[in-house]
């Protein structure tokens, strides 16, 4: 029969007495709602939204970080935060923008020589396959310098940054086609296009707005400047894109907010951009055939700006390519409808919606019914004969997705600080909900996809006021999530977002994600390429050349190699660090204080700090995730020798503190250790371990850590036997921590056997 031994016993102790305080202190759900002041309604918000200590939540949203130049990861239901992505910006946990990878990625998005370390994120995509999610990649755009970044959700790292070489900003990105062909990036404040310099005084002549269609290869995972191409548009000042989808698949749709070509000028008595940009009763809406456009740029009938294809206005006319329709004034959303017949657009100044008949739009253009052409000769549909419906929504709407239910919407109406749910193939409103305060986008689940999955919406409030514990002028943004399931929504949670204003969020269901819990070793996770500084355990080097220092080393539990690197004032240092680690969650950091160097290096992943040691001194160096029990010592000695100094300043002298008895006491130690490793992995084996993958994990993890001590174990003996009492105890403390890291991981193993009811499938053989 098996004992139970005293370490389960105590175990077991905990966790009964655990259940008595709880008993004892445990409230009922009335005395609870009683003393936190919650009506019932609280409670079932509550219920909606929690998610257990432990699970998971349904759907992951992806939201635009703002200002911060990041992407912002949290849970739905739940609200909880998961992770941000550095995306324009650095990141220092992540080590995006501080090791020599990722600032490689960061250079690609410099613009006239100039590093920008901030974006104006809008507009998240995720990637579809046939018009639905895939869960593969994410894309987003930066407004303020006209970018797009691809990010690899096999490791939520950014991994490719493209500048528009037409634009000085743009708005309408990102949005992709529905095989993920192009992802659309659409300008805002028309400039002339290359980033070329003229008067205002030509604006009609020569300032241009452009969509750009980046060419995205799905194998590689990159954006193909050179396949990619652009239209070349009106001054109108574009406002947001979509793109067409089954029905309306090969076009595209952006809108306008100031076709009045209107330039302000307040400061010279001028009526400002605000009264001229909204003069006239309707904005136009660009209907681009994005297909055909691809054809001609195929026929190298594209013409080359700053190095990107155009093709431009009068050819885009003559060819079919480019259609202009009167919609809403001031509009902002453009939202295709998931079977792609109908187009969406509010008008900021207007309390209606338009619902635009795609099937209507084509007849028109197949039949070539044009109401004019515009001053640029680009074909103008009539309004009436495209439009299915018009219908009141509340004041100022601006966005729409989509739900579950066929023809069913939600709109997010900013003036009214509303969201309102309507019928858009009959034209009727359903329901409404008040938000806090003066909603911007709103996003169902996967609801601007081919298959919208209904469930929750999330409002993205610009205005929190009173919602929040008062933080200071600069007030956190606020996301509400609302229950769409039932005829009446309900509003659920508010989350306070602190990291820059997001505008736009995309949700997938979170079982479409697929993310690596460790790369393969060696492996450069910014370009996903192995790395030709990658280091195995026992092949670390410092090399030098002139005054060019390569360190290449590993990282582990619990110890940098190397522990000292020595360099001379003014040499240009690398240090290449390579963690060794296959366990989950066991990343390493390292930093060199005063070089502004920290590095995230992620198990099996390589990083490189780069930097010039211009300074002499000594600089301690040391691991910044607390990895281990060991962490602090994770540690070692940068020395930044001055001119002229002598190469033995980095010298150590030998101590002698050690004597057989302290030999001897480490050996006995470790002797008691490993009963308690056999102990452990007799119980582990001797269960249905195999079944729980994470445990599988651990148990290789333990088997690694057991492995290494082998070596240590080896050199202490050898020491001994050379009564070299001093390393004899030192490798035996080393043998030890191996053992500790070993039984650590064990333990955790057994605890979570116990916890999820593994079954006993051998008795184990007595020791
Ligand atoms: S957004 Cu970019 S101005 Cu309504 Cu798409 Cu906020
Ligand atoms: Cu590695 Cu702390």
């Amino acid at each position: 029969m098996r004992k139970t031994s005293p370490k389960t016993l105590s175990i077991l102790g905990g966790a009964l007495s655990l259940c008595l305080a709880t008993a004892v202190a445990a409230d009922t759900l009335q005395e609870v709602m009683k003393a936190r002041n919650l009506t019932e309604q609280n409670v079932i918000a509550a219920a909606k939204t929690y998610v257990p200590s432990g699970g998971r939540d349904e759907f992951v949203a992806f939201s635009s970080g703002g200002q911060s130049g990041q992407v912002i990861v949290y849970g739905i239901p739940s609200m909880r935060l998961l992770k941000y992505i550095g995306v324009f910006t650095p990141e220092p946990w992540q080590g995006y923008g501080f090791d020599a990878e990722s600032k490689a990625v960061l250079d690609e998005g410099r613009i006239d020589g100039r590093d920008i370390t901030w974006g104006d994120t809008h507009h998240p995509a995720l990637s579809e396959t046939d018009g639905v999610y895939d869960g593969q990649f994410l894309f987003i755009n930066d407004k303020s310098n006209p970018r797009i970044a691809v990010i690899d959700l096999k490791d939520f790292e950014t991994k490719q940054i493209v500048v528009n070489p037409l634009l000085r900003n743009e708005h309408g990105g990102a949005f992709v086609t529905p095989n993920t062909d192009y992802i659309i990036e659409g300008s805002q404040y028309p400039t002339p296009l290359g980033h070329e310099f003229a008067p205002l005084s030509d604006f009609n002549e020569k300032y241009r707005g452009a969509i750009t269609y980046w060419k995205f290869n799905r194998e590689k995972g990159r954006i193909e400047p050179e396949n990619s191409f652009a239209v070349e548009v009106p001054p109108y000042s574009q406002d947001l894109s979509d793109a067409g989808k089954v029905a309306s698949d090969g076009w595209s749709f952006t809108n306008s907010f100031c076709s009045e070509r209107y330039v302000g000028g307040i400061e010279s008595g001028r009526p400002p951009f605000e009264a001229g940009c909204s003069q006239k009763d309707t904005d136009l809406m660009h209907v681009i055939n994005w297909r055909k456009a691809e054809q001609l740029f195929k026929e190298g009938k594209a013409k080359k700006v700053n190095g990107m294809a155009v093709i431009p206005i009068d050819l885009a006319a003559k060819e079919g390519v480019l259609f202009l329709i009167p919609e809403p004034k001031s509009p902002h959303g453009v939202d295709v409808s998931p079977d792609g017949k109908y187009i969406i657009v509010s008008g900021k100044l207007d309390s209606h919606t338009w619902v635009f008949s795609w099937d209507k739009i084509k007849g028109l253009i197949d039949r070539k019914e044009y109401a004019e052409k515009d001053p640029y000769g680009i074909p103008v549909l009539d309004m009436q004969k495209s439009l299915h419906k018009q219908v009141e929504v509340g004041l100022g709407p601006l966005h729409t997705q989509y739900d579950k239910t066929p023809c069913v919407v939600y709109t997010s109406v900013y003036v009214d600080s509303q969201v309102t749910k309507w019928n858009y193939c009959e034209g009727k409103v359903l329901d409404t909900v008040p938000v806090h305060y003066n909603i911007g986008h709103l996003m169902t689940m996967e609801g601007d996809s081919r298959e919208p999955q209904g469930k929750y919406l999330v409002a993205m409030n610009k205005l929190a006021i009173d919602r929040f514990n008062p933080v200071g002028p600069l007030h956190p943004q606020s996301h509400q999530l609302i229950d769409i399931s039932g005829p009446k929504m309900q509003v659920l949670y508010d989350m306070p977002v602190p990291l820059g204003e997001p505008h736009y969020v995309v949700a997938i269901r979170a079982s479409k994600l697929k993310p690596e819990v460790r790369y393969k070793i060696g492996t450069d996770s910014r370009s996903g390429e192995q790395s030709p500084y990658a280091t195995r355990a026992g092949s670390e080097r410092i090399e030098r050349s002139g005054k060019t220092v390569h360190v290449y080393g590993t990282l582990i539990r619990s110890h940098i190699t190397p522990e000292i690197i020595e360099v001379n004032e003014g040499d240009e240092v690398f240090v290449h660090l390579t963690n060794q680690e296959r366990a989950q969650d066991q990343t390493h950091g390292f930093t060199v204080g005063s070089y502004n160097v920290n590095l995230s290096v992620e198990p099996g992943k390589t990083a490189t700090a780069h930097f010039v040691a211009d300074k002499s001194g000594v600089y301690p160096y040391y691991c910044t995730e607390f990895c281990s029990a060991l962490h602090l010592e994770m540690e070692g000695y940068l020395m930044v020798l001055p001119k002229g100094g002598t190469k033995d300043q980095a010298k150590m002298k030998e101590g002698a503190t050690y004597a057989k008895a302290d030999y001897d006491k480490q050996v006995e130690q470790c002797t008691a250790t490993q009963k308690v490793i056999d102990s452990v992995v007799g119980f582990i084996t001797s269960h249905n371990y195999k079944d729980f993958p994470l445990v599988v994990g651990m148990v290789e993890d333990a088997t690694d850590q057991l492995n290494f001590a082998v070596g240590p174990k080896k050199k202490a003996e050898d020491a001994a036997t050379a009564q070299d009492w001093q390393n004899a105890t030192l490798w035996a403390q080393q043998w030890f921590l191996y053992q500790v890291k070993t039984a650590d991981i064990g333990l955790r193993a057994k605890a979570y056997l116990e916890q999820n009811g593994a079954k006993l499938v051998t008795v184990p053989a007595k020791k």
